[in-house]
């Protein structure tokens, strides 16, 4: 490494280590790192993956990369031997936030995985220049910026490879490019990017606005562009079209280069339909295939053994239905098809819930997928069964056996041994280095359960990591913060069923208390992060509130020193691996029923934090695992919730006028609150909460304030609470996703 990095400063700077800065010690670290993956054999076999995604929120990638190169440790060590680190040479890189959330990250992790088992399988995507926007913080509010991320150093290589797509009237030409995706253990995938050379960064203005007519110049400009107007929902639907259509020309050549026939095309490639974003895939596919020579029976009959499509949530809004004449506009080559096989479906089955075609011409994209796939997985084992007998039950009965689970997971490289150094350490110290290849060895951590010396070090570890975060939030937000408090996090995206209004309402009733002189045993840092969607009102509202009351108690001297409220800003993949190790409190906080699986509760038990959540998505499972005493439960169940649902039982106002909740409630009017902030977005979110409250926040608030206090009060006993958190991470090698991919390929890849 040392010999590589000299010889690379001398090419480029004519310089050496020893009197090279900071910015091209980078440069030549990115170049050196880039090369040896490039001498990286990429992964081969009889039949392909292509894991096609809107979002792949890949984060950044050199520490990544190091680490799958196993050249980690040496850089760390040469870097330091010169006076530079690692971190700051991180810090210099740029994230590409080519995702929302969770789905996108899952993708990213199952990137990792599938390296990392050796399997061949791309992921292919698109090449938003702005990512999805970055997150500012102005007089209390969200306000988006575009987040430019490609950077000649960086890791996006253009490749030689174009496409003709049709899109709309016009013929365009697309771009591949690449990132190498090294497997752990020697070995390489890719994530191909496409893009269009005629998109025209210099048509934003003013934040994240652009003429969302213009496709040619704006096709892949931004993530998600703001789908609350028509011409947004259409420029989604050309973005995917542009997608697929790509993905399945780059599939079909790929196919021909290793010589096989189009007819054989399920024997060699299997196609993973993230969501139903890239849903288009399957008339495209069946459109080509037919061009070079496929009747439709046959094409047909290929593709539904090619396709998989995997669902990531049951919320109604969230469920793709696009309006026939979205696609006539934007993908016309393919409404034929999709006719056909609506056409198909009919003769086939008389309910109308299973068609694809409804009565307002509006297109089911999940009901393509389902009929038209192989297989149909939720992503944690209560989303399935959810799936199976409520939302996609006429499906199930259709066809029982397309339906089956795969529990989402996530990669211990980077959420345990590039994110937290201290705990793997400890952990490799305490049961050796096998752990890395087979998470489920870390249950070996439970023979320490009873001893005294290794439940104190778990503690100074958490200590280390809580004071690095410290450190870190000052440094790019200026705010102080104290170790010594409890730490309560709550980082994920911004979404009413995942009630950050919850937390807040108990944080208005601890300043509440301490302003009547009801003292917390100990201080407690409440951390929020997440971005909500630049349309989405309530959401933006939401962080609107907890910034008020953030500067409410910063400007309190009552309340400071025993209540704390941080929201961090522009919350990403980067921010995440600081927050997370530090966390003492995961906040899972769901309306039961709602969120599918989640993964950040994987990453916090990973990292030793405690769950406080409904039994929802995957905490159903981390409860299985660690046992009811070792997690913190409050709720209603999914089955009550959906009855409430059914049965439209739930009245909001029943629950606020009782007397312990409704001076909570009312407290978003408060005078002072209201001096403070944009009285509109307070006023509408007290509305919203007393007369709608759609994701039920008041019905489970009395429950989640006992439980919380009790957890805090648990958290006192710090032996017993060192025991919870040993415990927690010694059973989350379940959550590895080196585990999940595994499945897949069992179940449905067959690689
Ligand atoms: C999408 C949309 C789009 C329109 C407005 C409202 C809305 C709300 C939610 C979504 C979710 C899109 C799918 C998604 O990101 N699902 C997440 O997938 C994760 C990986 O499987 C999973 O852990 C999360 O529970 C699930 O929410």
């Amino acid at each position: 490494m040392e010999l590589k990095l000299e010889r690379k400063l001398k090419e480029l700077f004519d310089t050496d280590l020893k009197h090279a800065c900071r910015e091209q010690v980078y440069t030549a670290l990115m170049a050196v790192t880039g090369e040896e993956l490039k001498d990286r054999e990429t992964f081969a076999g009889r039949r392909k993956l292509y894991y096609v995604s809107a979002e792949f929120l890949i984060g950044k990638l050199l520490s990544n990369n190091l680490i799958n190169l196993g050249l980690f440790e040496e850089a760390k060590e040469v870097l330091g031997r010169y006076g530079f680190s690692l971190e700051e040479m991180e810090e210099q890189e740029c994230e590409p936030s080519l995702g929302n959330g969770g789905l996108g990250r899952l993708a990213a992790c199952f990137l990792d995985s599938i390296a990392a088992l050796g399997l061949p399988g791309d992921g292919v995507g698109l090449n938003y220049h702005e990512g999805l926007f970055r997150q500012r913080f102005v007089r209390g509010s969200q306000r988006e910026e575009k987040d430019p991320w490609i950077t000649p150093d960086g890791w996006l290589r253009p490749t030689g490879v174009h496409f003709p797509v049709r899109l709309g009237e016009h013929m365009v030409t697309s771009t591949m490019y690449d990132i190498d995706v090294p497997g752990w253990k020697g070995g390489k995938n890719t994530l191909h990017l496409f893009d269009l050379d005629t998109v025209d960064e210099s048509i934003i203005t003013d934040g994240i606005s652009f003429d969302k007519t213009d496709i040619q110049r704006c096709l892949t400009l931004f993530l998600y562009p703001d789908d609350s107007d028509e011409a947004g929902r259409l420029l989604r639907v050309y973005q995917q079209y542009f997608m697929v259509s790509n993905t399945a020309q780059l599939i079909l050549k790929e196919l021909e280069e290793r010589g096989f026939d189009p007819h054989q095309l399920h024997e060699h490639v299997v196609v993973q339909i993230n969501d139903t974003h890239p849903t288009m895939i399957i008339p495209e596919l069946i459109r080509l295939l037919m061009e070079r020579g496929l009747t439709m029976d046959e094409a047909i009959r290929e593709v539904e053994q090619t396709c998989a499509y995997t669902n990531h949530t049951i919320l109604a809004e969230a469920l793709e239905k696009w309006p026939m004449r979205y696609l006539e506009q934007a993908a016309p080559l393919i409404v034929p098809i999709i006719r056909e096989l609506d056409e198909r479906i009919r003769t086939r089955y008389a309910d109308p819930r299973v068609q694809i075609i409804d009565g307002d011409e509006r297109v089911h994209m999940a009901h393509i997928d389902i009929h038209f796939g192989c297989s149909v997985n939720g992503v944690a084992a209560l989303h399935t069964d959810i799936l199976k007998k409520s939302e996609l039950r006429h499906f199930y009965e259709l066809y029982p056996k397309k339906f089956n689970n795969k529990t989402n997971g996530i990669t211990f490289r980077r959420w345990l041994l590039h994110c937290n150094e201290p705990l793997k350490q400890l952990v490799e110290e305490l049961i050796g280095p096998d752990f890395k290849d087979d998470s489920s060895r870390l249950q070996d951590l439970l023979a320490w359960r009873d001893d005294p010396q290794v439940l104190r070090r778990l503690l100074e570890v958490k200590q280390e990591a809580k004071e690095a975060f410290r450190k870190d939030l000052l440094q790019h937000q200026g705010i102080q913060i104290c170790t010594d408090s409890v730490f309560d996090v709550q980082v994920k995206r911004l979404h009413e069923y995942k009630r950050q209004q919850l937390n807040v309402l108990y944080a208005i009733r601890k300043y509440l208390d301490i302003k009547a002189g009801i003292l917390p045993k100990r201080p407690i840092t409440m951390i929020f992060g997440a971005k909500a969607a630049p349309a989405y009102t309530i959401a933006k509202d939401i962080i609107h509130l907890i910034l008020c009351m953030a500067k409410l108690i910063n400007s309190d001297p009552d309340v400071w020193p025993w209540l704390r409220i941080v929201m961090i800003e522009n919350y990403n993949v980067t921010r995440a691996a600081k927050v997370i190790p530090a966390a003492d409190i995961s906040e899972q906080i769901s309306l039961a029923s709602k969120e599918a699986s989640g993964t950040g509760n994987m990453k916090f038990m990973l990292n030793g934090a405690v769950t406080l959540g409904t039994l929802d998505g995957a905490n159903v499972e981390i409860c299985q695992l660690v046992g009811e005493e070792n997690i913190f439960l409050f709720g209603k169940s999914s089955d009550q919730v959906m009855k409430l649902y059914e049965t439209a039982g739930y009245r909001s106002r029943d629950y606020y006028e009782d007397p312990e909740i409704m001076p909570l409630v009312d407290f978003i009017c408060n005078k002072r609150l209201l001096a403070m902030g944009d009285q509109k977005s307070l006023i509408r979110l007290y509305q919203e909460i007393v007369t709608k409250d759609w994701f039920m926040t008041l019905l489970d608030l009395k429950e989640y304030i006992a439980v919380k206090d009790r957890m805090l009060e648990a958290y006192e006993d710090r032996e017993s609470w060192a025991k919870m958190m040993l415990t927690n991470i010694a059973m989350s090698g379940f959550f590895s996703s080196d585990r999940t991919i595994a499945e897949y390929n069992r179940d449905i890849w067959h690689l």
